[in-house]
Order: C-alpha cells, then structure tokens, then sequence
C-alpha cells in the first residue's frame, strides 16, 4: 500500500499540548480517516526543532484530497492552528517528504 510522509510544524511550548490532543483524538475524525482509506498514521515530534513526520499508509492516494472540503477535517484544523504552522484555510503548512527507504 502507498506510504505517505510530510514534515509539519508545532510552535515552541506546545509539544505536550500537540500530544494530549492527539491522546483524545476525536472519534469522528478518526472515522473520516479509515474512510479515506488512511491506516497505519503516526507522527513522530523532533523535540529540538518542533518538527512533525507523519507517515501513514493510503489506499488510494488521490482520495486524500477530499479531506480538506471535510467539516469535520476543517474543524479539526481549526481546532490545531494557534498550536501549529497553518497556511490561511487552516491546513496545516505540510512539506512531502520524498520515499528513500522502507524494510518490512
Ligand atoms: C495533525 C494535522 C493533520 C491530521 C492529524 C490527525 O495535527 O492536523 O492534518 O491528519 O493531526
């Protein structure tokens, strides 16, 4: 299955915070993203830096641009701005990362 991975960013004095939000990731969203087809998501914090990786497994990557049109994905992003990079939707400022190595 396609792997997917992007760097984000978190603004300083925020990593717990970031974490306890994703501890109670609301239900509704996380539905949102098996529907898409997303599985196997985590995002990893460089503590140094506030930088984010995400990785997650798609089953079909071009579904992933129906999240953004999601309420429940915009409300989310809504909910994470004043603790990340976020472009002017919400989104969050989300840089691919190129795939140079997997072992399963
Ligand atoms: C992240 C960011 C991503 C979302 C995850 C669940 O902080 O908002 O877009 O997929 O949360």
């Amino acid at each position: 299955m396609p792997r997917i991975a992007s760097r984000m960013k978190i603004f300083k004095g925020q990593e717990e915070e970031y974490k306890r939000r994703h501890d109670e990731l609301w239900p509704d969203l996380e539905d949102l993203l098996h529907q898409t087809g997303i599985s196997d998501y985590s995002i990893f914090l460089d503590e140094a830096t506030g930088d984010l990786f995400a990785v997650l497994q798609a089953e079909d990557p071009a579904k992933l641009s129906d999240l953004p049109n999601h309420p429940v994905m915009k409300k989310w992003w809504a909910y994470m701005k004043d603790i990340m990079e976020t472009n002017p939707d919400n989104s969050p400022v989300s840089t691919p990362l190129k795939d140079v190595f997997y072992m399963q």
